[in-house]
């Protein structure tokens, strides 16, 4: 089939590729609604796709990994720079040039038999001045189908490069055997490129999520003057109509897709509150020619954890999912092809058929302790499904910022919410996110670990550049910058129960942060920064759950954690990074010693 681009760069990569990967066939994609649609029968046809209940999921597939291919693998992904102290102590690392030598053979002929798709796609709005051009060449139809989910795919993102530019991104996959042995997912940041092979997973084979809008644009942000993010994007619009944007970066499955489409409590929706969501996971942010920070976000639809999504939980996520959407490693209602997760209802399907594909009685299946759908199941959804997808979503100039938010999971030590004192302290604060682990990523779960700006899985360069990066960023930005919050909804009381209800009510936590970018709500000084009065918080219709007790307590800082907290810093930051060749910018020793002082007062 002919090249859908007279550029020559592209064309020449293709066809060498073409000569390395051998396919029987190669098929541009072109984007039409006929060409995916043979895709989606074909898929069917072959057992790769099944097709679900087509009067409750109109558009609906379902499809199934190898069981030893449900997560990213980090252990397994690699920086690939020309110095090793460029990709710093976050990353594997191996020198390019014996990267290419090792793979190279693997992917020698690995498409003889198959055919090869040729995906152009463009991450963020076509046409956009912060949009870039990506180009998979895979072996998977199931990637064709998430990708054209996920991007804007098609020939009209060639017609955004044009026919001279060499400035895409070159993304080589193949699922070859799903051979966990031989699974590498490796950036080339130098050369643009990302080879990914061996798996069959989308965080490992939708090459333009974290692979190019995380890690390889972290590193061409850093080259370019803008930055990458591990972060939300959401609109709050208040009674008069203004919509206030904030970002919010959280490591993997702590709730980004939650808060990104939360439903405010009553007693904000009656006085005509709403919230908008303009991203879930990853946020590209530019300064604009008025001086402040705008964001769009990359992606074009939802790749997310199914297992929890309820329709209180996140009655949008929800909504999302029921048209034209791709279910992976959830359970099957056999009665009628539905799908059915842990945390969808109480009632799993008597007739199912668990995520690797075996035939249970689901309420027996589930009482023996087993689970039905994988932990990290997922949907892939069209983001324009979403019942509070933002009018802003397509503006190609994105969305001014007036708050940045970061948050984890801490049983103790972080309060619900502070304030930094300026934009070096949240960079610093940015550094110090730490999280328990979770089934998003392979490895043990509830181990306790530093995620910095939950970009540690996703930053493509030296972690210490990184954070010089955000604190250059900061002095560009100066007055405009967007004030900088940490959150935690995950504190813990004595007996182990949640303290925040969370979910909705974390709209009372963004109102705060709202009034504090407007300057109309004064706050605590402390030594770790501004900490709300608990009279503060609205807590109107849960007085009786958050008392002003329970308030305090929620925004208590303990000096005796945060002297805890500090010492773990420093190891970090002397062990972890800098003994390990990161690059850690003075002024964030300067913010740890001076919250020492601060805490020692
Ligand atoms: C994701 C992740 O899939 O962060 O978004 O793991
Ligand atoms: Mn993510």
């Amino acid at each position: 089939m002919a090249s859908l681009t007279k550029n020559p760069n592209v064309n020449a990569w293709v066809d060498e590729m073409i000569a390395l990967t051998k396919p029987d066939n190669v098929v541009w994609i072109d984007g039409s609604d006929e060409q995916l649609q043979a895709l989606r029968e074909e898929a069917v046809s072959t057992g790769e796709m099944l097709v679900m209940n087509q009067d409750e999921y109109p558009g609906c597939l379902y499809h199934r990994t190898l069981p030893n291919d449900v997560a990213r693998v980090e252990d397994r992904t690699f920086i690939c720079s020309r110095n090793k102290d460029d990709a710093g102590p976050t990353n594997n690392w191996c020198d390019p040039k014996e990267m290419y030598a090792k793979l190279t053979p693997m992917y020698d002929g690995v498409m003889k038999g198959r055919t090869m798709y040729v995906i152009p796609y463009s991450m963020g709005p076509i046409g956009s001045p912060l949009a870039k051009v990506g180009v998979e060449l895979t072996d998977s139809i199931y990637v064709v189908l998430n990708m054209d989910i996920m991007t804007r795919m098609g020939a009209k993102a060639f017609e955004n490069l044009g026919d001279t530019s060499d400035d895409f991104v070159r993304g080589l996959h193949s699922k070859a055997q799903v051979d966990p042995e031989n699974r590498y997912i490796v950036h080339f940041p130098e050369d643009n490129t990302i080879w990914s092979i061996n798996s069959a997973y989308g965080g490992n084979v939708l090459l333009g999520k974290k692979c190019f809008a995380l890690r390889i644009a972290s590193f061409q942000g850093k080259n370019e003057g803008w930055m990458a993010e591990h972060m939300l994007i959401l609109g709050v619009e208040k009674p008069d109509g203004e919509v206030k944007y904030i970002t919010a970066a959280f490591p993997s499955a702590c709730g980004k897709t939650n808060l990104a489409m939360l439903i405010p409590p009553v007693c904000y929706t009656e006085q005509g509150y709403k919230v908008w969501t303009v991203g879930d996971d990853i946020a590209w942010l530019k300064q604009g020619e008025d001086g402040r920070l705008y964001a769009i976000n990359p992606e074009n639809g939802f790749f997310g954890v199914a297992p929890g999504t309820n329709a209180k939980s996140n009655y949008n996520a929800l909504a999302s999912t029921k048209k034209n959407t791709i279910f992976t490693n959830v359970a099957l209602n056999n009665d009628n092809m539905t799908p059915w997760w842990e945390g969808l209802d109480k009632n799993p399907p008597v007739n199912a058929t668990e995520w690797k594909g075996e035939k249970v009685n689901g309420p027996e299946y589930a009482a023996a302790g087993n689970k039905l759908a994988h932990p990290n199941s997922r949907f892939t959804a069209p983001a324009e499904n979403c019942p509070c997808i933002s009018s802003e979503f397509n503006n190609p100039q994105g969305v001014p910022i007036s708050a940045i938010i970061f948050g984890g999971r801490r049983a103790k030590t972080t309060p619900l919410v502070y304030q930094a004192f300026d934009w070096n302290h949240g960079t610093y604060m940015g550094s110090a996110v730490s999280s328990e682990t979770t089934a998003a990523a392979t490895g043990a779960v509830g181990v306790l670990r530093h995620d910095p700006m939950a970009m540690k899985p996703f930053i493509g360069y030296n972690v210490g550049d990184y954070w010089a990066h955000w604190i250059e960023m900061g002095e560009k930005l100066g007055d405009k910058a967007p004030k900088i919050f940490n959150v935690n909804w995950f504190k813990k009381d004595d007996e182990g129960n949640f303290m925040w209800p969370g979910f909705g009510d974390n709209m009372r936590v963004l109102d705060w942060i709202i009034k504090r970018c407007e300057g109309t709500v004064d706050a605590v000084e402390t030594a770790i920064g501004y900490v709300p009065k608990a009279e503060d918080i609205n807590v109107t219709g849960i007085e009786d759950e958050i008392t002003p007790e329970r308030m305090q307590e929620l925004l208590a800082v303990d000096k005796d954690l945060w002297v805890e907290e500090i010492a773990e810093m420093r190891r970090y930051y002397n062990d972890d990074i800098a003994a390990k060749g990161g690059r850690i910018p003075d002024v964030l020793y300067k913010e740890l010693d001076e919250l020492e002082a601060r805490l020692n007062k």
